[in-house]
């Protein structure tokens, strides 16, 4: 059976060959077993893939019997964070402006602060509750003209969502992010408010993006806001400042907005609902997602659910294809 590969993949596949990084080569392995398409004809092609991302892994953790280049600079398990809780958010943003300060106010994370650039050297994740549900955020190193830890983008695209923070008190506010957004696009990302359903070219990911405009109230008149409108036009803006608990609430909900999933409660029969540990689906999951997120038997057995929420009867009786929405209680009937 023919493979059928997109033109992008032989592009791809001629810069994986000519790579001499072990590091830069696993992630152009990585990059091309996600392009490819997956069916009967690349069988072959993708076991081949996974055996070299394997043996570059082993090569990388192994400390260093690089295929030559530079010196890598950080241990291998910082290309990745295992996800944990109901999304992964990924803090990035020019050097001292504040994503570690934001990331000690909202998680449980051992992160360092000071009043100097390029404190964080390394990714470190914490958990941030939001109600009933955790998501988990994650610290990073600066991005500037000095440093980009090449990690970052395999990080960035591993993550379900981008909060880049902004400084509002920095007066090179738009040089720094216009470099971060290049920097990200040479490395085939894009930041964006809401990704497109299709890519002309499928090397480029494109990445869900919550702008955070920080230290608010060093920006007296107003004038960065303005600066940062104009950069991130669409964007959904929040402005934060350590001092102001509000501004952080409304950090969390907007965060948990732009994941875009949804809480779903499930309830036993004849029984009283107790509103945690809720399923998380994403927008637009259904009684039949709910139900396999809990077994995959369970969703076959499945006959009707009854459901309470908002503009709903308490209790009405709906088929495995409702969709659902954000705090509905699920009752499963089988
Ligand atoms: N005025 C003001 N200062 C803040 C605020 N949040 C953080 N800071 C200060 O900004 C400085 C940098 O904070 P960090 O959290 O270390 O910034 P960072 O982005 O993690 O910095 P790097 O790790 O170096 O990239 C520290 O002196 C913080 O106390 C805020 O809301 N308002
Ligand atoms: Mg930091």
């Amino acid at each position: 059976m023919p493979a059928n590969l997109p033109p992008q993949y032989y592009e791809l596949e001629r810069e994986f060959r000519a790579c001499r990084d072990s590091r830069e080569k696993l992630r152009l392995a990585e990059e091309l077993l996600r392009i490819m398409p997956k069916h009967k004809g690349t069988d072959k092609l993708q076991a081949d893939m996974k055996a070299k991302i394997s043996k570059l892994k082993k090569e990388i953790e192994g400390g260093g019997k690089s295929t030559g280049g530079g010196a890598t600079r950080q241990a291998p398990t910082h290309d990745y964070v295992e996800r944990e809780g109901a999304g992964q958010v990924i803090l990035i943003g020019a050097p001292n402006c504040g994503k570690s300060s934001l990331v000690d106010a909202l998680t449980n994370a051992k992160v360092e602060i000071a009043d100097y650039p390029y404190t964080t050297r390394e990714p470190l994740a914490g958990m941030m509750d939001f109600e009933t549900i955790q998501i988990q955020l994650i610290d990073t190193p600066p991005i500037s003209d000095e440093l980009f830890e090449n990690y970052l983008t395999n990080l960035v695209r591993n993550a379900d969502l981008v909060l880049l923070v902004v400084d509002l008190a920095d007066p090179h506010l738009r040089a720094r992010n216009e470099f971060i957004l290049k920097t990200l696009e040479e490395k085939k990302i894009v930041l964006c408010h809401t990704p497109p359903d299709e890519v002309d070219d499928v090397r480029f990911v494109y990445k869900r993006t919550l702008i955070c405009g920080h230290k608010v109230y060093d920006d007296e008149d107003g004038s960065n806001r303005k600066a940062l409108d104009q950069l991130f036009p669409d964007f959904p803006v929040v402005t934060t400042s350590i001092l102001d608990d509000d501004s952080l609430q409304a950090l969390q909900r907007a965060v948990f907005a732009s994941l875009r999933i949804i809480r779903v409660y499930t309830k036993q029969v004849g029984k009283p609902v107790e509103l945690v540990d809720p399923v998380v689906l994403p927008i637009g999951g259904t009684v039949e997602d709910a139900a396999i997120s809990i077994h995959k038997d369970f969703a076959e057995k499945l006959k009707f659910a009854k459901i309470w929420g908002e503009g709903k009867f308490d209790g009405q009786r709906v088929t495995r294809d409702h969709v659902l929405s954000d705090r509905d209680v699920v009752e499963f009937h089988i």
